[in-house]
């Protein structure tokens, strides 16, 4: 480390240069000075919402491309996933903070097989902030987990993530059982996750897929709107 680095003090750095260096500090996995950062833009002012996508989530599409070329391995981007988890940790009480009338119940989970989680927990975040009630069922997800939960909290929504290409096949798994037990019209179906797009949501026979966490928010205030509709007229 050099001198420079070592006497960094980063409530000293400009707006731009701090995001800059939380985006590498995300990368080393410096979960105490991803922390520090987050806590110093709040008192800067910034939105949750804006230190979430600007900083955190940009720096962790850094770290998905070296990942993919070799550059990252594997404990490099759980240390990096840590250290967004920190910030994120902060963030989630203050996203939620809000008198927003509930909207929906949404039971939400990674699908069998996949351990993915930060974008699942951005979503169910988001979910939660714009004034959904959230089931987190948390990673590898059966059918059975997702049909129980959606019963058990006679939920509105239900929400998958996939992240991975031999994974994301399984949510069609769990709409077709949904389909064969009658169920599927009882629920929205929202999917997303980096490998999934709106032909495979089409083909999978779900409602939409969401490219990001507004993108589900969005959609999921849109379609429960047009299903209490639906059910008054
Ligand atoms: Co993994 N991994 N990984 N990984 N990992 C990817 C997905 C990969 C694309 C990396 C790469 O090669 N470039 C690649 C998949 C390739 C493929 O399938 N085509 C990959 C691989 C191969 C693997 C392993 C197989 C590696 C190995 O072991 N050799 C292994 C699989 C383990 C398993 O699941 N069985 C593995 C493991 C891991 C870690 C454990 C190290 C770690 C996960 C830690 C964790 O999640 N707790 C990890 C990570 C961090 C990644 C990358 C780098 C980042 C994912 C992430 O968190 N992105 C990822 C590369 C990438 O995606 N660029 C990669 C940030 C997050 C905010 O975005 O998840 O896309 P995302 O979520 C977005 C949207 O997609 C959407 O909204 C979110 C917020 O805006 N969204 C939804 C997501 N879910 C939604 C659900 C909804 C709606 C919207 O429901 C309504």
């Amino acid at each position: 480390m050099s001198d420079e680095e070592e006497d960094l003090i980063l409530s000293e750095l400009s707006d731009d240069d701090l995001v800059l260096q939380m985006m590498d500090d995300l990368y080393d996995g410096m979960k105490e000075e991803i922390i520090e950062s987050v806590n110093i833009l709040l008192e800067r002012g910034w939105t949750p919402y804006d230190i979430l996508t600007k900083s955190l989530v940009e720096g962790m599409a850094i770290v998905g491309i070296d990942f993919r070329d070799g550059i990252l391995f594997v404990p490099e981007v759980l240390l990096a996933a840590g250290a967004m988890k920190g910030g994120m940790a902060i963030l989630k009480p203050l996203l939620i903070e809000t008198g927003a009338p509930r909207l929906g119940k949404m039971v939400i989970g990674t699908v069998k097989g996949d351990i993915h989680d930060i974008g699942k927990n951005l979503v169910a975040m988001m979910m939660e902030g714009a004034g959904f009630e959230i089931l987190d069922l948390g990673i590898n997800n059966s059918l059975e987990d997702y049909i129980g939960a959606l019963e058990a909290e006679n939920a509105d929504i239900l929400g998958m993530s996939a992240l991975l290409t031999t994974t994301m096949p399984y949510m069609k798994v769990v709409i077709d059982t949904l389909k064969e037990q009658g169920k599927r019209d009882d629920y929205i179906v929202l999917v997303g996750g980096a490998p999934l797009n709106e032909e495979f949501g089409k083909a999978i026979g779900a409602d939409a897929y969401c490219r990001d966490a507004a993108v589900a928010v969005e959609t999921a205030k849109e379609l429960i709107a047009r299903k209490h509709n639906a059910r008054e007229a």
